[in-house]
């Protein structure tokens, strides 16, 4: 039997949106963390995207006995040795907000000269109590020194995709998408899920 009803295994209404976005035409039925009874905080214990996704999916799974699937992912700039990495959403401190975040960025960014060279990950991974499946994406691009537009969430406002000449914030929901590291993680889980019959 196929699985058709998975938890989206996230806190984030940023990435519960795009999540449902980007899934939109697998007939599955995505069930988020606010539609269920509230779990406590996931400590990301992990050292990369892959371990800190991986605990997320694993712990939202013993909870609910629900298939799971993770979103880990983060800002790597390059002059910052690819911070703030695994720490993008408490980059600033632990409860910060994304213009806490970014204001701290571009404090980072200002002992260095421009371009800044940046890019984000995601990693995802679908859990189900037997099997465990992931995949990962990739959004090359760089950072620049002044917020510019308002859709999206955290780091967007600032970040320009390679080739776009706008930030992630300035682009519509479905050209972000396509282009970025959650599309593309989410595009590759999708279809290893197919190629093993799980949905
Ligand atoms: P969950 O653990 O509940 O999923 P979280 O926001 O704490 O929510 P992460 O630890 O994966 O999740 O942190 C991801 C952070 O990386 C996020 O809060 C943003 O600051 C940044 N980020 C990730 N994807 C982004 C995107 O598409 N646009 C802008 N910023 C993004």
């Amino acid at each position: 039997m196929p699985v058709t009803r998975i938890v989206i295994a996230t806190k984030n209404p940023g990435k519960i949106y795009e999540i449902r976005q980007i899934l939109n035409n697998s007939n599955i039925d995505l069930i988020s963390l606010s539609e269920l009874p509230p779990i406590p905080d996931i400590e990301e214990t992990g050292t990369t995207f892959e371990e800190n996704a991986t605990l997320k999916a694993e712990e939202v799974f013993t909870h609910f006995g629900l298939p799971c699937i993770s979103d880990d992912s983060g800002l790597a700039v390059d002059v910052l040795n690819g911070e703030p990495g695994i720490y993008s959403s408490r980059y600033a401190h632990e409860n910060a907000s994304d213009d806490e975040n970014i204001t701290k960025l571009l404090n980072e960014l200002r002992k260095f000269s421009a371009p800044y060279a940046a890019k984000f990950v995601c990693s995802t991974v679908y859990y189900d109590g037997l099997k465990r499946i992931s995949a990962s994406g990739e959004m090359p691009g760089q950072i620049i020194t002044h917020k510019k537009g308002n859709n999206g969430f955290g780091y967007d406002p600032v970040f320009m995709p390679e080739g776009k000449g706008k930030t992630t914030a300035q682009l519509t929901d479905e050209e972000k998408n396509a282009i970025s590291h959650r599309g593309k993680a989410l595009r590759a889980l999708i279809q290893r899920l197919r190629d093993e019959s799980i949905v």
